[in-house]
C-alpha cells in the first residue's frame, strides 16, 4: 500500500491509525507547499487535490475516514467493529464532519495553516464563530466522554482517532480544550499511544 501524506490533520488521523495496527505501508510525500498536490499525477489519483490517498493495489481511496476504515478492516482489527458498535463509530464520524471537525478545522487553518503558508490575515469574524461554536459541540463531546473511556462502547475505535484529530494543535490553534475536561481526560488518554503522539513516518533527508 501506498499512503500519500503531509503533516496535517486529516493525514495525521491516518497516518496515526497506520502506526497503531502497524500496516505495511510505503509512505509517499506530498509537499502541499511546494503544490505537490495540484500535480497532473496526484490529481489522476485523487480529483479533489487532497491530502492523504491510499492506494492498495489496484484501489485508490481518499477520505480520511474511509481510509481508516479500509486499513482496520485489513487488519481485522477491533478499531473498526463488527458489531452493533460501528452504527455508533459511523454517528461519531459524522457528527465529526458535519460539526465538530468544521469549526475546529477553521480555527487551525485561521491559526496554523494560514501563518504557516502565508496565506494572509486571520479572520476574526470566522474565528469568533468557529470559536462559540467549538464550545458548543465540545460540551456535547465532554457530557458523552464524562463517564466512557472512548467514543463508541468499550473500545479505541477510528472514532476516536477521527474526532481527536484537531486536538494535537489545540494550542497553536487556539482552541479552548482545557475548558473541557472529559474532553481533556480522553485526550490524554490517547496521548499515552505512541502512534498518536507521533503519528508521522520520518522524511527522508536529501542527501
Ligand atoms: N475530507 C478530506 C479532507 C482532506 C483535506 O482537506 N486535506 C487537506 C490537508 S489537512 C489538504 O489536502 N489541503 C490542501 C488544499 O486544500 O489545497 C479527508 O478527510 O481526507
Amino acid at each position: 500500500m501506498q499512503l500519500y501524506w503531509f503533516d496535517t490533520a486529516n493525514p495525521r488521523k491516518v497516518c496515526a491509525v497506520a502506526k497503531y495496527l502497524q500496516s505495511p505501508i510505503e509512505y509517499v510525500h506530498v509537499d502541499l507547499g511546494r503544490g505537490e498536490h495540484r500535480s497532473p499525477a496526484y490529481l489522476a489519483l485523487n480529483p479533489n487535490g487532497r491530502v492523504p490517498t491510499l492506494v492498495d493495489g489496484g484501489r485508490t481511496l481518499w477520505e480520511s475516514a474511509a481510509i481508516m476504515c479500509h486499513l482496520a478492516a485489513r487488519s481485522d482489527s477491533e478499531l473498526w467493529p463488527q458489531d452493533d458498535r460501528q452504527i455508533d463509530v459511523i454517528r461519531w464520524l459524522s457528527w465529526d464532519l458535519a460539526h465538530f471537525y468544521k469549526c475546529g478545522g477553521t480555527l487551525y487553518f485561521e491559526h496554523v495553516i494560514k501563518p504557516r503558508f502565508g496565506l494572509g490575515d486571520t479572520d476574526r469574524a470566522a474565528v469568533a464563530q468557529a470559536t462559540n461554536e467549538w464550545r458548543r459541540f465540545a460540551a456535547i463531546l465532554d457530557g458523552h466522554l464524562h463517564d466512557r473511556r472512548w467514543l463508541a462502547g468499550n473500545g479505541l475505535s477510528i472514532a476516536d482517532f477521527a474526532v481527536a484529530a484537531m486536538l494535537p494543535y489545540a494550542q497553536p490553534a487556539r482552541i479552548p480544550l482545557g475548558e473541557f475536561s472529559a474532553v481533556q481526560r480522553w485526550h490524554d488518554r490517547l496521548n499515552e499511544l505512541d502512534a498518536w503522539r507521533e503519528p508521522f513516518p520520518e522524511l527522508a533527508v536529501a542527501a
